[in-house]
């Protein structure tokens, strides 16, 4: 399939940074247009990004590249892979790409839905820093569940004068809270509900967290970097002692990341792990992931970056690739309702 037009541009994502877009036309007259998402507690693994003005040089730049070619997804992107450009370049003429040919026009019956991992509350480099862990989601399989758990979260704080504020991904970030009174309330409001903590341990390291007594007190069912991604040791063997009982989601750690991801799978470290296609740069390196992750048995959660955009497109992958969870943050704020709109467009109930 050959590219016609390529229009690189900017726009503001969800914090009002500039990030990349494209319109791309493809010889079948098919168009698309693509925004690319950027994460806050990024793990240091991740392919690096440049400026939004530094990527649209960059595609200017290899334009006829970009023109003369007969593609299909993966000799595209191991083209863009060859050429050195940033993560969110890359990724944003890879996603326009894949948009044009795999968005999904009609829903259909066939459609699997993943389950929610719906964010209620966000600290750490999210949100309200005296709340340690960065995300305190629930799992809902169904959205018109989530919708209304997230509303009666919200009435429950109004009614009780609490802060109802929420932080970048729209989970409630009330001032007063620690963690443990997050997951408190949590088990009080939802006590039947799974609860899937990202502690991001990346980013708090001074801080050490007593998980044992966590997983005792509370219904965790999902834990996501519960320690650094150099701490090999004690994901092996956290994962050996609570892998049966727990999800053990690799983030920080794997970073989408082929190679991460193979040494985390023969060192089972993890039994889950995190899909996010802008932290290796192209579709087929995501899809790559993806595909150990399935040959290991473990489960694939597809996520939203912390800084995200109004685009949608990540919903469609995640369906595409039948994802087992999804993480879109909490029902709040326009980019994150973009993802939760999608999924009713395409008929999740
Ligand atoms: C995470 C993500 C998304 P960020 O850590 O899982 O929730 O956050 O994009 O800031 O890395
Ligand atoms: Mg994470």
């Amino acid at each position: 399939m050959r590219i016609k037009k390529i229009i690189p541009n900017k726009t503001l994502a969800s914090l009002g940074n500039e990030t990349i877009k494209a319109k791309m036309m493809l010889e079948n007259g098919i168009s698309s247009e693509t925004i690319v998402p950027s994460g806050i507690s990024k793990g240091k693994y991740e392919i690096k990004n440049v400026t939004a003005d530094e990527a649209i040089v960059q595609i200017n730049r290899i334009k006829d590249i970009l023109m003369s070619g007969d593609w299909r997804q993966e000799t595209l992107d191991k083209r863009l892979n060859e050429l050195g450009l940033g993560g969110n370049t890359s990724l944003v003429i890879s996603a326009s790409f894949w948009k044009a040919n795999e968005k999904i026009n009609v829903p259909t019956s066939s459609l699997k839905f993943p389950s929610l991992m719906l964010l209620l509350f966000e600290g750490g480099e999210h949100g309200n820093p005296n709340i340690f862990i960065q995300e305190f989601m629930i799992i809902e399989r169904c959205l018109s569940d989530a919708i209304s758990d997230f509303k009666r979260l919200r009435s429950y704080l109004v009614n009780n004068n609490l802060e109802s504020t929420v932080g970048v991904e729209g989970g409630f970030s009330p001032s007063g809270f620690n963690d443990l009174m997050t997951l408190d309330t949590i088990k009080k409001i939802f006590p039947q509900k799974e609860i899937a903590l990202d502690i991001a341990a990346n980013f708090r390291k001074e801080r050490v967290i007593n998980f044992e007594l966590l997983i005792s007190k509370y219904n965790i069912r999902s834990l996501e970097d519960p320690f650094t991604d150099e701490d090999w040791e004690q994901w092996v063997s956290f994962c050996s002692r609570f892998g049966k009982r727990l999800m053990i989601v690799g983030d920080d750690l794997t970073t989408t990341n082929p190679e991460r991801l193979g040494r985390a799978t023969d060192l089972e470290a993890i039994n889950a792990v995190i899909v996010k296609p802008n932290q290796i740069g192209t579709i087929s390196g995501a899809l790559e992931a993806v595909k150990i992750a399935r040959s290991k048995g473990l489960k694939v959660i597809v996520s939203h970056r912390g800084e995200d955009n109004i685009d949608d497109w990540i919903v469609d992958f995640a369906l595409r690739v039948e994802a087992d969870f999804v993480k879109f943050g909490g029902i709040e704020r326009g980019e994150r309702i973009a993802k939760y709109n999608r999924l009713l467009e395409l008929g999740m109930k």
